[in-house]
């Protein structure tokens, strides 16, 4: 099985032979520009196979995306062209030109494991029930998912869901985990019920800070004592009309490997909110602590520190809303292109919690920027669809690089955010090569 690379590793793994490509020191990539000497400016031409026009703007220490990439795919059934990371447990990322559907199909969406999924018998599918307790929980219930699809009343919302450590590859240090480039992201049409009306049926104390989840799946030690993952959200996310208890997916049943028979959806916060094979809700009267809720699972530093600082867990702050980002998702990146056409481009943007109010692209490596057209989202949480037309001044090496800004005014970083120990929340702007061509 081949991995895929982040555009760090070529560097950390061989130094000296990456070094041409790296005039300056790693840090401060986005400000220093037009740093490089003659030399690797020929040797990244070389490789390349053509001259980049707009070279005096490439940040220092910017690899080219064209030679970060690699192209590998592993089959995995039922799914299309998803680059596999890891296979126990089962992580697969989408390709982001695979992303281009504006509602995710099921076989194109991420899947992320923590655990083994169960082995499910659909003949004793009226048999699962999912438990509402906890020690904020006034009358606690069960219930058949046939109870649930006919006591409360049905809802489909398109909802985006990103993994907290998409984009992990690109820190440097590395941080351990899935090596996520752009593709653990999807925006599929969920249908089922408002958790807010389950927890309203069953009561919920004044006391009640957190909701949190508990599953079906195994823990991958084999010990059936403990879980693989359990995490929640405060009470107000969990209230949030938009957050659900789901069993369908664009209009089927949901797959196996994202939750059949019913899973949560908390959209707009890092992926592991949204519990897969529901078997309890707890309402809990403190902060949740199950595995990888704890710790330095899915928690930044509270206040930001130098790459490679080891931070001790009391300085962590759990993640909540995910933060403003963008793909491009046509032209698939690589592409030639020629010279004297305009190029028509689009992909989709999000913010987690909020919406996007600008998405600007850039050929010339963030030294100027053109507006796209930013359609609306379809309800709130939904990503947005954005285009624009790409017109290139003369032959050569592009990046299109694309940088959403959300309603509050916070934009895409264009190299990097702030490094964390985990490597969550990597927002920076997508990067797709083209070579355009007389
Ligand atoms: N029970 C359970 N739920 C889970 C997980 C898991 O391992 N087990 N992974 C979580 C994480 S980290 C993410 S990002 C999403 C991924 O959902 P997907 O595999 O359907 O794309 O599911 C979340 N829910
Ligand atoms: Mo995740």
């Amino acid at each position: 099985m081949k991995h895929k690379q982040g555009i760090r590793q070529p560097y950390a793994q061989n130094p000296v032979t990456t070094d041409h490509w790296l005039p300056g020191p790693e840090a401060n990539t986005t400000t220093r520009r037009g740093f490089l000497s003659k030399s690797s400016l020929i040797a990244m031409s070389v490789a390349l196979g053509t001259t980049i026009p707009f070279a005096k703007f490439m940040p220092a220490g910017l690899i080219p995306i064209a030679l970060a990439e690699t192209d590998s795919a592993l089959e995995q059934a039922g799914k299309d062209g998803l680059i596999v990371l890891n296979d126990r447990p089962i992580n697969a990322e989408t390709p982001a030109h695979l992303l281009d559907d504006k509602i995710t199909p099921a076989t194109r969406l991420f899947v992320r494991n923590n655990g083994i999924p169960p082995v499910i018998d659909q003949t004793a599918i009226h048999q699962w029930k999912v438990d509402i307790e906890g020690e904020s929980c006034v009358s606690p219930k069960a219930y058949s998912i046939d109870e649930l699809k006919t006591k409360f009343e049905a809802q489909t919302l398109q909802l985006q869901m990103e993994c907290g450590g998409n984009g992990r590859s690109e820190y440097y240090p590395p941080a351990k985990g899935n090596q996520w480039t752009n593709g653990a992201i999807g925006c599929p049409e969920w249908t089922g019920i408002r958790l807010a009306d389950v927890l309203a049926d069953c009561g919920i104390k004044d006391d009640a800070v957190y909701v949190a989840y508990e599953s079906a799946d195994k823990h991958l030690s084999g010990d059936p004592t403990k879980l693989p993952i359990s995490r929640g959200v405060p009470v107000h996310k969990a209230m949030e009309s938009e957050s659900m208890l789901v069993w369908a997916m664009n209009g089927e049943p949901l797959p196996a490997l994202h939750g059949y028979p019913l899973r949560l959806i908390c959209a707009g916060w890092p992926g592991s909110v949204s519990g897969k094979w529901l078997t309890k809700i707890l309402v809990r009267n403190q902060l949740h602590d199950g595995p990888k809720m704890t710790g330095q699972s899915y928690r930044i530093p509270c206040k930001p520190v130098a790459p490679g600082t080891a931070v001790a867990d009391d300085d962590m702050c759990i993640i909540e809303s995910m933060p403003v980002k963008s793909i491009v998702t046509f032209p698939k990146s690589g592409i030639s292109h020629n010279l004297g056409e305009s190029l028509a481009i689009r992909g989709h943007a999000w913010a987690g919690d909020q919406s996007v109010s600008e998405l600007h692209t850039s050929i010339d490596f963030g030294a100027t920027w053109q507006t796209a057209i930013l359609d609306k989202p379809v309800n709130r949480l939904a990503w947005q669809h954005w285009h624009s037309s790409i017109h290139f001044p003369e032959p050569g090496y592009y990046e299109i690089w694309a940088r959403a800004v959300d309603q509050n005014g916070s934009s895409q970083p264009m190299v990097l955010p702030g490094w964390n120990p985990r490597g969550y929340l990597n927002n920076a702007c997508h990067r797709i090569a083209v070579k355009v061509m007389v």
